[in-house]
């Protein structure tokens, strides 16, 4: 019997389980390499820590690692039930409480590695995080996608740390009764994406956001974002809200260093802010909260049929 330890932690409702224990061995390139070896080889440990039955199907996976930097806290690399991740935020969030829940850190400043290359968070208290993200950029500005069923939809293409489809066509108040609907809605725009080969830089849009406005009038949007494999982040989505401070700074509707309060489609929300750099890009920074739920030590028998997880849809 071989067993994965794992801390799981929600930030502002969305789930993080992280492996601190018992992960394959990914030999000491960079965090990059390391997640093409994850998935090119180890995809069985991913899919044990995700799926059914140890998992469900919102469950964001990261594989805590060792640093190629020493100065870094730690490097990861994120996933969920579709595949890997470039980066999440919200991980980051959730990564920076497990971290001082194992005593690993004490509040302040601290560098992580990704496959997105390298990020930070300021622990600001026991469960409030301050990430700083990758740069993120809008690489389209108003395309329209034929959605079959629902008529043309416009929006951008931006990079948050992930690929982003960012839409304000919302058909329907953003509330979480109709979670059902914004999430056949958001598969549609990215089936219709992907059959027209409308994608990022280097690929396809992996998530879609659909922008309305907030339920709490101290905010500034409220936004639904579907992930690949067919979850809706119950955060505002850390790469998302980047994606979108960067769709705001090209359109000039939002000053450097302004306040941007998302919520996401369960009302919890992140402010963010962001700093220009050069080329168009921005320096996006996010404020959230992030609480340690369980650990657990996930067993797999070498009997058990399900010990790898269960086939998804
Ligand atoms: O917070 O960046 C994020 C994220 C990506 C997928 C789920 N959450």
């Amino acid at each position: 019997m071989t067993g994965l330890k794992v801390i799981d932690s929600h930030t502002e409702g969305e789930p993080t389980r992280i492996i601190v224990a018992g992960g394959p061995d990914l030999g000491h390139g960079s965090m990059a390499e390391r997640r093409r070896i994850f998935a090119s080889t180890h995809d069985a440990v991913r899919r044990c820590a995700l799926h059914e039955p140890r998992g469900w199907d919102a469950l964001v996976g990261a594989l805590l690692c060792e640093p190629v930097d020493s100065s870094c806290a730690a490097g990861v690399i994120f996933f969920n039930k579709a595949g890997m991740l470039s980066m999440c935020g919200h991980g980051l969030m959730g990564l920076a409480v497990t971290l001082a829940h194992m005593g690993r850190i004490n509040s302040g400043h601290h560098k992580v590695e990704t496959p997105a290359g390298l990020v930070s968070f300021e622990l600001l208290s026991q469960d409030t995080v301050r990430i700083a993200n990758v740069p993120a950029y809008r690489h389209r500005h108003d395309i329209a996608v034929d959605v079959p069923g629902y008529g043309m939809v416009r929006g951008d293409i931006a990079w948050g740390g992930n690929w982003f489809f960012l839409t304000r066509q919302a058909p329907w108040p953003l509330e979480p009764r109709h979670i059902p609907q914004f999430t056949t809605y958001a598969q549609a725009i990215q089936d219709a994406l992907n059959a027209s080969g409308i994608g990022g830089a280097d690929g396809a849009v992996d998530h879609i956001e659909i922008f309305g406005a907030p339920g709490d009038q101290s905010a500034n949007a409220r936004s639904f974002v579907l992930c690949p494999g067919g979850a809706y982040d119950r955060s505002p989505c850390g790469t998302g809200t980047s994606a979108k401070l960067a769709c705001l700074a090209a359109d000039g509707a939002l000053a450097a260093g302004q306040p941007w309060v998302q919520e996401s489609i369960i009302g919890s929300r992140f402010t963010a802010q962001y700093q220009p750099l050069e080329r168009g890009r921005i320096a996006p920074t996010l404020t959230g909260r992030a609480w340690v739920m369980a650990e657990a030590t996930l067993l797999r028998d070498k009997n058990d049929p399900f010990r790898d997880g269960m086939p998804t849809a």
